[in-house]
């Protein structure tokens, strides 16, 4: 017998269900493969009962990808977290006034971290930060020229459109052009970041001065363009209703249409501490699944979901496994400080490959090492580290 529902079983639990007709209908939607509309994936969110919601969402995760899960072995550099912007949410940037606060690392000081993991057999680098006003493009194309010259198969993902914005703009070089420079210089593809949520009603109130929705977007098109893939975020769960979330993941959807080049959406929980809306309360465990398996269900052009552990936890991240979430990122070895300036648990997230994967089996899922682009580098058994010998590096 199959491990998995199949569409008849599911469409029988929604019609056994005590959930209002208008909502059965929706779901029925997403199992026969037909798109939701906005409104749909409001009422989705405003009515959805949790367990309804995430067996669908279960539903369409296990018809894409299975039990298989997809993790990366994958250090961040943050070259800053000094920063020109001031959104409300973020415990990490020091003004530039403020600098010695802060950390700016030199070339030599990010080649080390790079050489740190010469001999591991990491496949990314993941590079985020602040937007400082004195790093610019010139030196961010040397940093990627060394990382490729001295490491030439380590991928290199790297800054969100908010800093790719600025940087271009100092340059006074197009989109397109300063795009061009990076990617020849050797980066690869970019990360989700700076996405935050792209309605101007809450844009404006929480990060007013860094680039719109508009700019974000053509930012990731062009990558797309270019041949880049690129990831998409939101950041939810603080004053956004949930329109605002879906006009962001309408926007996302609308955007894949066009050029298919997003790997995996990744919603990103705001969390409370050290920074200028403490008075927020953190969404509820139940609000994160709800989260996740709305996504699952509204990007249908999405292959991936990805939670981000560092962020989540270890025991909310494996929850979402069952709503929706196929993707989880990554090794990470204590490389980034963005979550845990914020209040994560994790204040030191690292976890090492094998934790990683029995947080992912011990879940019930098929723990799947990717590369960047999702190439399938090896799928972990049961026994795998039952054998010392088997364990890999
Ligand atoms: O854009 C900042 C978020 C993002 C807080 O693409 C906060 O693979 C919650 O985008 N509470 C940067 N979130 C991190 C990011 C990311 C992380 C992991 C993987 C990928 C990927 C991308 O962090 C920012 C912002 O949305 N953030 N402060 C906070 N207090
Ligand atoms: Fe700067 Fe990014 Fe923090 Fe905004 S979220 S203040 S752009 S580091």
């Amino acid at each position: 017998m199959s491990d998995f529902m199949t569409a008849d079983q599911v469409q029988l639990l929604i019609d056994q269900s005590h959930t209002d007709n208008g909502l059965k209908d929706i779901l029925k939607k997403t199992i026969a493969g037909e798109r939701l509309t906005p409104g749909e994936g409001s009422l989705l969110f405003e009515k959805g009962e949790l367990p309804l919601l995430g067996t669908v969402a279960n539903y369409i995760r296990e018809q894409r990808h299975g039990h298989h899960t997809y993790f990366n072995r994958n250090f961040h550099i943050e070259p800053t977290n000094v920063c020109v912007y001031t959104c409300q949410f973020c415990s990490y940037s020091r003004v530039y006034k403020h600098r010695e606060e802060g950390w700016e690392l030199s070339l030599e000081q990010m080649m080390d971290i790079v050489r740190r993991y010469d001999d591991q057999p990491i496949t990314e680098v993941h590079i985020v930060g602040g937007v400082h006003p004195k790093l610019n493009l010139a030196f961010f194309c040397e940093l990627m020229r060394q990382i490729r010259a001295h490491r030439p198969s380590l991928h290199i993902k790297g800054f969100t459109a908010v800093e790719l914005d600025y940087m271009f703009r100092k340059a006074k070089v197009s989109v397109e052009e300063g795009m061009r420079l990076l990617h020849e210089a050797g980066l690869q593809s970019m990360p989700g970041g700076g996405a935050e949520i792209f309605h101007p009603e809450i844009r404006e109130k929480i990060c007013a001065d860094k680039v719109d929705a508009e700019g974000w977007l053509y930012i990731h098109a062009t990558a797309h363009r270019l041949g880049m893939p690129t990831n998409a975020t939101m950041l939810y769960g603080h004053i956004e209703d949930y329109r605002h979330r879906i006009d962001h993941m309408e926007r996302l959807r609308q955007l894949q249409d066009e050029t298919r080049g997003f790997n995996t959406f990744i919603p990103l929980k705001f969390r409370n501490q050290n920074n200028d809306m403490s008075d927020v309360p953190e969404a509820t465990i139940i609000e994160d699944l709800k989260m996740y398996a709305v996504a699952r269900l509204y990007l249908d052009n999405f292959a991936h979901i990805k939670a981000y552990w560092a962020m989540l936890g270890r025991q909310t991240t494996q929850l979402t496994l069952a709503y929706g979430v196929d993707d989880v990122d990554g090794t990470l070895d204590d490389t980034t400080k963005i979550y845990s300036m914020a209040g994560a648990e994790e204040q030191h997230p690292a976890m090492s490959t094998e934790e990683l994967v029995r947080l992912i089996q011990s879940a019930g899922r098929t723990a799947v090492e990717r590369d960047t682009v999702y190439h399938v580098i090896r799928t972990y058994s049961e026994a795998d580290f039952n054998n010392a010998a088997e364990v890999p590096a």
